[in-house]
């Protein structure tokens, strides 16, 4: 009974077993607050609030906006066995560019590309080939700390990522529990649902919409977005 206890308090108990290997198997590239590469740690003890807590475990992260040719944007809604944030609604495709060359190549943010278009395949089936490296619009970087239960977190440099294209998706379940495209005003509908606690969001994307989204969408449309700057939240 003892261990049992012990088990049971341990962060990782009964987690999803997909999910449970990318935490051990994903290494993520700690930075500073300016960007600077400054060591690599697992995506799990990145993603501990106890780590986080004391100010450690910056990582880098990256934000995907997707629109079609509508300028409908692509949401997802992430899987109930996410470890973190799960079930709730968000921008098109989130993670981590990864410490391996690949990934880590800072050349016009190649490695940041690379891992986006990795992980929408990964996670949207979305294949790589309908979304090319050098289509992805690096808008800005987003500084934020942002707790999702008691063990777990966020602290994030986040690229925000956009691009417009007409692709093929097909969710991966492990993954997403929905996807869909929305326009303004049904964004805006589901921003109303989440006010009235029907729906959750994640705290990044409520932060880009808050403070940038509707701003950049009009850009996307005219093809005259900003470049590239840092933001720092701390929600
Ligand atoms: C992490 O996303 C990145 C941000 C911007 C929150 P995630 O939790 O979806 O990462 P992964 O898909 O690698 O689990
Ligand atoms: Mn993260």
């Amino acid at each position: 009974a003892a261990a049992a206890a012990t088990m049971g308090d341990a962060p990782d108990a009964g987690m999803d077993a997909v999910q449970r290997r990318l935490m051990f198997e994903d290494e993520c590239i700690l930075v500073d607050e300016s960007d600077n590469v400054v060591g690599h740690e697992s995506k799990y003890n990145c993603h501990l609030w106890e780590n986080i807590l004391t100010g450690k475990m910056l990582h880098r992260a990256f934000s995907v906006f997707l629109f079609n040719t509508k300028y409908e944007l692509l949401l997802q809604q992430r899987s109930a066995t996410k470890v973190t944030f799960p079930l709730v609604w968000t921008n098109t495709c989130c993670s981590h560019p990864l410490y391996r060359e690949s990934e880590l190549i800072a050349e016009n943010h190649l490695g940041v590309r690379n891992a986006a278009q990795r992980k929408l395949l990964d996670e949207l089936g979305i294949p790589a080939e309908d979304v090319p490296v050098d289509q992805f619009t690096p808008l800005g970087r987003m500084l934020y700390k942002a707790p999702s239960d008691g063990k777990w977190g966020e602290h994030e440099l986040d690229y925000l990522l956009f691009i417009v294209r007409d692709v093929n998706v097909h969710p991966n379940p492990d993954e997403v529990a929905d996807a869909k495209y929305v326009n303004r005003d049904q964004l805006k509908e589901l921003l109303k649902k989440a006010d009235g606690g029907e729906v959750k969001l994640s705290p990044w994307f409520r932060l880009v919409v808050e403070n940038f989204l509707f701003k950049w969408w009009d850009h996307v449309e005219k093809g005259t977005l900003e470049e590239d700057f840092i933001h720092k939240f701390e929600i």
